[in-house]
């Protein structure tokens, strides 16, 4: 190829690409299963705005929030096919698919929030999002859910044996399901959408998880007492389809990316705010609180650890993890 042939070929890719990401108007469908005041929701709106902005209003963000778009398995499988562009999900639901997941839904693996989010935003994080791309998704940002703890309608749980008998609500995943198992109590997996019925009508006695899922969801109206145990602090996902991703500009993908990565700052800020007000609210409306022995739910978690990664690439990130000071 000529100087002059390069120079023109450099030049017309230079002028196709941002005619490209120009030419179309997209709206990008996100599905969330948590009503608008929500922060994750919260979080996705501010990202459209960005990306609204930052595009000049030619990819803009559909926040479908408030289970639109079925229970967060559904979204999964849909975004997975292209037929839904992103979800916000939990990373427990994606433990059999994206495998690495299992990894930061241990219990007790994390050790504050801090730990937390030095790992997600270093090579770790990054590691982790990309181990979705081979399952047909791209992670463009994780987001906090705080620490899960359990709560259930009979009565306060302070060691491990006091959950035995009990049936309880655990997420649609293989690490959750074995948790509960190992403490003695019953799991039942059901969707996020059918706890609060499914406390009501006495089908299940408790279920995990943080301050604000657990007063939006009204889970606090049947299981009236919540034990301090803070046993999780698995993240959240914003996952979105590789079908549509990869038919995309690459400035439009650097956009879209860049809007992701820029809403985590605006959703911790949102979440730490969500998460005090909840609990303060609850904690003074006939919900009882008591603390937990930490050390001992955590030893009674062994097994869950020898069984979830025994596979070398996730002992590889546990290791990661456990090393981040
Ligand atoms: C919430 C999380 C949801 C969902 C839910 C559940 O904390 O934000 O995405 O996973 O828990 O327990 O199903």
């Amino acid at each position: 190829m000529t100087a002059r042939a390069l120079f023109i070929g450099l030049l017309a890719a230079a002028l196709w690409l941002p005619a490209q990401a120009g030419a179309v108007n997209r709206e990008l469908r996100v599905a969330d299963t948590h009503p608008a005041d929500y922060p994750t929701v919260q979080a996705l709106t501010h990202m459209g705005k960005l990306l609204a902005e930052r595009s000049q209003g030619r990819i803009n963000l559909k926040v479908m929030h408030s289970r639109l778009m079925g229970e967060e398995a559904e979204t999964i499988d849909h975004t997975r096919i292209g037929a839904l562009d992103m979800a916000r999900v939990n990373v427990a639901p994606l433990n059999d698919l994206v495998r690495e997941t299992i990894v930061p839904s241990l219990p007790f693996l994390f050790r504050s929030i801090e730990h937390l989010h030095k790992c997600l935003d270093g090579p770790i994080g990054a590691d982790l999002a990309k181990a979705f791309e081979q399952h047909g998704l791209i992670a463009l940002a994780f987001y906090d859910s705080g620490a899960r703890s359990f709560y259930n309608a009979r009565h306060p749980i302070r060691r491990p044996g006091d959950l035995k008998g009990l049936r309880i609500r655990v997420q649609q995943s293989t690490v959750a399901e074995a948790m509960v198992t190992v403490l003695g109590a019953t799991a039942a997996a059901l969707p996020y959408g059918q706890v609060s019925v499914g406390l009501k009508a006495g089908l299940i006695d408790g279920a995990e998880n943080n301050w604000p899922s657990y007063q939006t969801a009204r889970h606090f109206e049947a299981a009236q007492f919540y034990s301090l145990s803070e046993h999780s602090m698995t993240p959240e996902v914003l996952i979105m389809s590789k079908k549509v991703w990869d038919g995309l500009a690459p400035a439009e993908q650097n956009l879209i990316r860049e809007a992701a990565q820029d809403s985590v700052g605006h959703m911790r800020t949102l979440w730490a705010a969500r998460e005090a007000a909840a609990r303060q609210a609850l904690s003074g409306a006939g919900v009882i609180v008591n603390p937990v022995d930490k050390a001992a739910f955590s030893d009674a978690m062994l097994p869950i650890y020898e069984r979830f990664t025994a596979e070398p690439k996730l002992k590889d990130l546990l290791r990661r993890i456990q090393a981040v000071p």
